[in-house]
């Protein structure tokens, strides 16, 4: 009978042999180190190499790292791009390299989807929405102009650009909901203090703080109660990402809503890497998923979070 040929070799590969570039945006806030500690952990408990590169919030440092990832010819490129734009012309590097390019965390804007295998990551409008839908929800029978603070992300970025989208999406609903001062605090704590010094300073009468991130809730807290002002009270707080500080604010009532946005992104990052390298299909899209907290929603799931 004919020879029976040899199976293909497989085309899987081992995961020892695996190497993942990833280009992390910094280390800006509590979600980001949790974010860096699950990718971390995961391409340990994977196997795979990690080749990994903190650009401390600076597009040119993730540049430089993609292009020496590419140098390196690892296996597949991953980041969290720190703004949404300039990234074509290094994506296209990375094909024509012939190295796949795994978005996760927060999207680009290039129009040639071709240019990366899929976007792991939350629906920051989807976010935004949920904190407008609780506000609108609050102030239903509101009647008079309730005055609204905002402290936006890094400028550029798509958490900033897309929660501050969503939020506006939903409470246009309601006529006295505005939005009297909206200033990026960059994600950190101490930017998040100054800016609300400053909107203190410049309104007398602020009903709400719409922050994009917890840390810039938090500074925004210390200013606040500088300012002999009680926060979740005189001034009611919306916050995102539900880490573990912003859980314990949210829990003594500081912050009255959370908005969730999962960092532990590493075990499915994980496994999209392995498809990805096997030939497998991929989604082009994966959202994660997320929840919502009150003050006392919080205080119950304070316990059991893991970051
Ligand atoms: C959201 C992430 C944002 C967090 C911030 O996925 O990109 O960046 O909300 C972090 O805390 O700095």
């Amino acid at each position: 009978s004919a020879a029976t040929k040899a199976p293909a070799a497989d085309a899987t590969k081992e995961a020892k042999d695996i190497t993942l570039g990833f280009s992390q945006v910094g280390a800006e806030s509590g979600w980001r180190s949790a974010n860096t500690k699950s990718i971390q952990d995961s391409a340990k408990e994977a196997g795979y190499t990690l080749k990994f590169s903190d650009a401390q919030q600076k597009q040119e440092n993730q540049i430089k790292a993609l292009r020496s990832f590419i140098q390196q010819k690892v296996d597949v490129i991953s980041f969290s791009p720190v703004v949404e734009s300039g990234w074509d012309t290094v994506l296209k590097e990375a094909k024509a390299a012939g190295i796949p390019v795994v978005l996760t965390d927060r999207a680009v804007d290039s129009k040639d989807t071709s240019l990366y295998v899929t976007f792991l990551g939350s629906d920051f409008v989807e976010e935004g929405r949920k904190a407008g839908k609780w506000l609108t929800e609050q102030y239903k029978d509101a009647s008079e102009d309730i005055n609204i603070v905002e402290l936006q992300g890094t400028t550029g970025s798509a958490p900033a650009n897309d929660r501050m989208a969503g939020f506006a999406e939903t409470i246009k609903d309601n006529p006295h909901l505005k939005v009297i001062a909206s200033q990026t605090g960059d994600f950190t704590r101490a930017k998040g203090k100054e800016v609300m010094q400053a909107f203190l300073k410049a309104n007398k009468d602020i009903d709400v703080l719409y922050a994009h991130n917890d840390d810039m809730a938090l500074g925004a807290i210390q200013a606040i109660e500088a300012a002999g002002l009680k926060p979740g009270q005189d001034i009611k707080i919306i916050s995102v990402d539900a880490v573990k500080d912003g859980m314990q604010a949210a829990s003594e009532g500081k912050i009255n809503f959370i908005v969730e946005c999962n960092p532990l992104l590493g075990p499915q990052l994980m496994q999209v890497v392995k498809d990805v390298v096997d030939g497998k299909p991929v989604e082009a899209r994966i959202v994660t998923e997320e929840t919502t907290f009150t003050s006392e929603q919080a205080k119950e799931a304070l316990p059991s979070r893991q970051y």
